[in-house]
Formats: structure tokens, sequence, C-alpha cells
């Protein structure tokens, strides 16, 4: 278990707000219950985007971003038996020790096993396995994807089918389960259920796929951006819907007018709207409409509704990864997407190479970007 470090390229975000800088970085070998990776493809999500601007309370720089990684183990720590060198894996950022109170719950996907040390940017040791010119360099998310190798702990290995393209595995780190889980695991839609997704981005499109899934009888694409509609359409939603279109009416409102007192399920997809969430809570039908917070609003920020809608049957709750139980269920998600029956080609709009890596974060801000893959 002597490994040597090794050299390479990394995407290295020095201070928050500056662009990334292509370093030559060193990475340390795996400890006892690590792993070291060598990553062949990466996406982008807003969230990384969103630490970068300095707005994440755990944002710490510097720090290597990305957490939608496609990667081989390149050797393993002590101690590690569930994955070995040249397995194909997708690392976890919500990972799956299968012996924490959370793991054995059997209610949730938040493994606490080593999620204090990850959000200070440290192995679970406390120290870090990247540095470059002299200066230590943080993890991030436990997975650290922007970079030719990282390190990750064996618990956050999801092991998935070397036959399939790394450069569309990868994708399956955060976006895409996290919208179809959030549908099948966290709200647990069923057949025939009126369907609400508020943002049309990656999440807003897994949310529509998990919602075909699921049988939805309708699923309303709701975005201020129509051009959104398009690409929605081609995932399966069945309405289409532009709250800029009703003058003075809310859109909650307008859901509720128009689908029988409104939906059964709502999934909040807005990139961190505060304001989406409130809609997409109150659009719920009475009594039973559950409304599902996905995405992360910046630190500081607050969500509210009048009691009322919750006293008169409406349900508020979040997911985080979907629910998904990574190194279970990513292995299912794989086999849907060999089968055809998860789509993830579609979400790739650009493809760009590590050096062009600032491009594909200025993509993300544009409307006709669903998610950049950056090949190492
Ligand atoms: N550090 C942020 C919180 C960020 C956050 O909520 N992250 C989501 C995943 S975003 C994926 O693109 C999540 O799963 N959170 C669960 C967890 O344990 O962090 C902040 O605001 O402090
Ligand atoms: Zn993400």
């Amino acid at each position: 278990f002597e490994g040597k470090p090794i050299t390479c390229k990394a995407a290295v975000a020095w201070e928050a707000g500056k662009p990334l800088s292509i370093e030559e970085i060193e990475v340390a070998p795996p400890k006892a219950g690590e792993v070291r990776l060598k990553v062949l493809a990466t996406g982008i999500c807003h969230t990384d985007a969103y630490t970068l601007s300095g707005q994440d309370a755990e944002g710490r720089f510097p720090c290597i971003f990305g957490h939608e990684g496609g990667c081989v183990v390149e050797s393993v720590g002590e101690g590690v038996t569930s994955v070995k060198p040249g397995d194909h894996v997708v690392p976890l950022y919500t990972p799956e020790c299968r012996q924490c109170k959370f793991c054995k719950s059997g209610k949730t996907n938040l493994c606490s096993a080593i999620r204090e040390t990850q959000g200070r940017g440290v192995m679970p040791d406390g120290t870090t396995r990247f540095s470059s010119k002299g200066k230590e360099i943080y993890h991030y998310m436990g997975t650290s994807t922007f970079s030719e190798y990282t390190v990750v702990c064996e618990i956050a290995c999801a092991k998935v089918d070397p036959s399939v393209r790394l450069d569309r595995l990868c994708l399956l780190g955060c976006g895409i389960p996290t919208g179809w889980g959030a549908v099948n695991y966290t709200a647990k839609v069923e057949e025939g259920a009126v369907v609400a997704v508020f943002g049309c981005g990656a999440i807003g499109l897994s949310v529509i796929q998990g919602a075909v899934a699921a049988k939805a009888s309708k699923i309303i694409a709701i975005d201020i951006n129509p051009a959104k509609f398009d690409m929605a359409k081609r995932f399966g939603a069945t309405d289409f819907v532009n709250p800029k279109d009703f003058g003075d009416k809310t859109i909650q409102q307008v859901i509720v007018d128009n689908y029988d007192g409104g939906a059964d399920y709502s999934f909040e997809c807005s990139g961190g709207n505060v304001e989406v969430m409130r809609a997409a809570l109150e659009c719920c039908h009475k009594g039973w409409g559950k409304s599902i917070v996905i995405s992360v609003a910046a630190s500081g920020q607050e969500v509210r509704t009048r009691p009322f809608m919750l006293v008169t049957g409406r349900v508020w709750m979040g997911s985080a990864f979907g629910g998904v139980k990574g190194r279970t269920q990513i292995p299912d998600f794989v086999k849907m997407y060999v089968d055809g029956s998860l789509n993830i080609d579609d979400y790739v709009t650009h493809e760009l190479d590590l050096n062009d890596i600032n491009k594909g974060l200025e993509a993300m801000r544009s409307a006709n970007c669903i998610r950049p893959v950056v090949h190492m």
C-alpha cells in the first residue's frame, strides 16, 4: 500500500469569484479506506458555480470543485475491498457506508459517516490529498472531479458497468438521480398523478423523466424561458406553462385554477429561488399535495408560506441526491440507460477539454445549456 504521489493537471479555484486556473498538482496516494481515481470525464453542475461564487457557507479555498465524475480506479488504500484498480466508478457526494444510524434507518440516503469532514474540504483524517505550488488544496463534496486524478472514500464509490461510456455515466453523479429519485424515492409519485415541475434545466428534465417512469398522467413543465419547452417535451412533459403569460395572476393560482385544484406533486428545480419554492408548495392540491424542494439556495435565504397551506394538508419536503443510495442504486440507473429507458445523451449540450473548463462554467449561464461535459 505504498503508493506514490501523482503529478497531473487540475482546475484549481484559488479564491471565490475568480475563474478556475489550470495547474499542475500533486495527488497523494490513497490512505486506509480511500481510493485514488483517474477522472475521464466530469459534468459541471450549478452547485459548482454556486460554491465558486462565494455564497456557499461551506465553501473553502483553494479548492478543486466537481462532483459529476466518470472515473477508473487507479489504486486503493489499505482495507479497501469493494473496488479494485481498473474498476469503473461514479464518485458519490452522498456516500453509503451501510453502517451509520442514517444508512441503517431505511428512511434516508443521507449517510453521516464522513459528512463533517467532507463539508470542511478534507478527508476523514482531517488532511487533504491535493497540493499545488506548495499549498494544500481542499477537496469538494468528497469528490473533486475537476482534476485528472482525485482521492475519494471507498464508501463514496458507486461501481458501474465498465462497458458503458464514462462521459455519459458521469451525469449520474448528481443531476439525473437527483431529479429522477426525487419523484420515485422521495415523493413516491403514483400512476395517474398530476406533476408540476418548476424549472426545466437538468434537474427539471430529470424530474420529467422520473414522472414518465412513474406513469404520471400530466407532467406540467413550468419555466419563464419558453425556449426550455422543446427539450421538456422531448423528455415527456405533457403541458407547458410560462408564468409570465398570466399578467398579475400568480403561477400557483394558475395551476390551482387550471388543474382541478392543483398538482398532486410539485418539484422545485429553480436553481435556488425561494419565491419559486413557495409557488411550488402553494400550487399543490389541498388535502394531499406534496412539494419537494430540490435546488440549493444561497446561505441566508429562507422559505415562507402561510401555515394555513400546511394545515390544509399540503406537505413540504426536501430531497438530496434524489433520496438515492448511491452504491446500491446507481447501477440501476446505468441499466436504465443501457436499456433505453433513461435518456442521458440529450443532457450533453456542450463538450470541452479541461483547459476550457471556464467556458463550460460560462455556458451554464446560457439558456441553451443543460450540461457541459469536460473531457480530462
Ligand atoms: N453547502 C451548501 C449546501 C449544499 C447542498 O445542499 N447540497 C446538496 C447537493 S447540491 C448538488 O448539486 C445536498 O445534497 N446537500 C445535502 C448535504 O448533506 O449537504 C450550504 O448551503 O451550506
Ligand atoms: Zn450537483
